[in-house]
């Protein structure tokens, strides 16, 4: 119960390149789809964190952005970095996460991985999580490990596959040992802290991702104007607005008489009632607002705010 003992309680902060598995893999130790996930790199923007509660422990994990040298909206993306590199700061402990189906170890550990291990607080322990392991050959895995753990000291490694669980038990195990005994600070049933306009700006961000062609939704950001929740209708009413950078950007985003918008405000919508076990009436806008990504104005709608001060 809220405010007993526990064992451990601490917080870790999952941390890596994009497209590593890290939301897939808080989703699963939630066991809840908290974090948007796609196949494409640079999907998570914000920090997002999920709560993990067992009789024992509970432990505040937090999600990154996927940290990268590319250039997407200079303010944008170097506000990405510094949130995942200062979530990394506060943590007892930093999971980092590589994708073993994209490893060559026999030229050593890649680029933009060596970037982040060389910008990690060295007085943080880091756990190396080698992901994806149901996508190649086990000698693969080991070799990986070999590689990195040859380059960086780290605190312990493990072998996952985010997707389908396996190695996720044991790495939680892990983590437990570096959290102090501690009051239980969220309800056992609560799996993030992230309220309801977050959550859903980020459904149908997914949903453009998965829809729009390859750089496209990158030039994309999507804000809530209104919810309202009609108790008698049991409905949730939705305003929300995708921002684009660009006039030709509008028109593929509403597409042919409108299609791309309707399918994406439908795939959008059902996952919502889904979620929030209600009808849900969802209305789209599209409005073209030039370099939104070097606009704090707008960043801070996005859910940078709460800690713009330190970034700046
Ligand atoms: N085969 C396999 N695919 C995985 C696994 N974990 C994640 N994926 C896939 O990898 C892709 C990226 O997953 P995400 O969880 O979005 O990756 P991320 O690290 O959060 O990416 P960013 O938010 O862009 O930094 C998706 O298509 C996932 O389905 C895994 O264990 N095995
Ligand atoms: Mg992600």
């Amino acid at each position: 119960m809220l405010g007993d003992n526990l064992n451990h309680v601490g917080f870790a902060t999952i941390i890596g390149v994009p497209n590593s598995g890290k939301s897939t893999f808080i989703n699963r130790v939630v066991e809840s789809k908290i974090s948007i996930v796609t196949p494409k790199a640079q999907t998570t923007r914000n920090k997002i964190r999920g709560i993990y509660t067992d009789s024992d422990s509970q432990i505040i994990f937090t999600d990154t952005p996927g940290i990268t040298s590319g250039d997407f909206g200079k303010l944008l993306n170097s506000w990405m970095n510094k949130y995942s590199f200062s979530a990394a700061k506060d943590a007892d402990i930093t999971l980092f996460f590589v994708d073993v189906s994209k490893q060559h170890p026999e030229l050593g550990i890649g680029e933009e991985e060596a970037h982040i291990l060389k910008n990690l607080d060295p007085k943080i322990p880091t756990i190396l999580v080698v992901n994806k392991i149901d996508a190649v050959k086990p000698m693969r895995v080991d070799d990986t490990i070999a590689v990195y753990r040859k380059r960086f000291n780290f605190a312990d490694s493990f072998a996952i596959s985010a997707q389908n669980g396996e190695g996720i038990q044991p790495l939680i195990d892990c983590v437990k040992q570096y959290c102090q005994p501690g009051p239980q600070y969220f309800p056992e049933d609560t799996a993030t802290d992230q309220d309801d306009e977050f959550l859903i700006s980020e459904i149908i961000r997914e949903k453009l991702f998965n829809e729009l062609s390859q750089e496209l939704p990158y030039s994309i950001v999507v804000t809530v104007e209104r919810v309202r929740y009609n108790q008698t209708k049991n409905l949730f009413s939705i305003e929300a607005t995708i921002h684009v950078a660009r006039d030709s950007q509008k028109g593929i985003v509403v597409g042919h008489k409108g299609e791309t918008l309707k399918k994406i405000g439908t795939l959008a919508r059902k996952e919502l009632e889904e979620i929030y076990d209600c009808k849900v009436g969802l209305n789209l806008f599209v409005r073209v607002e030039e370099k939104w990504f070097d606009k704090e104005r707008l960043l801070k709608k996005v859910g940078f705010e709460k800690d713009f001060e330190n970034l700046k």
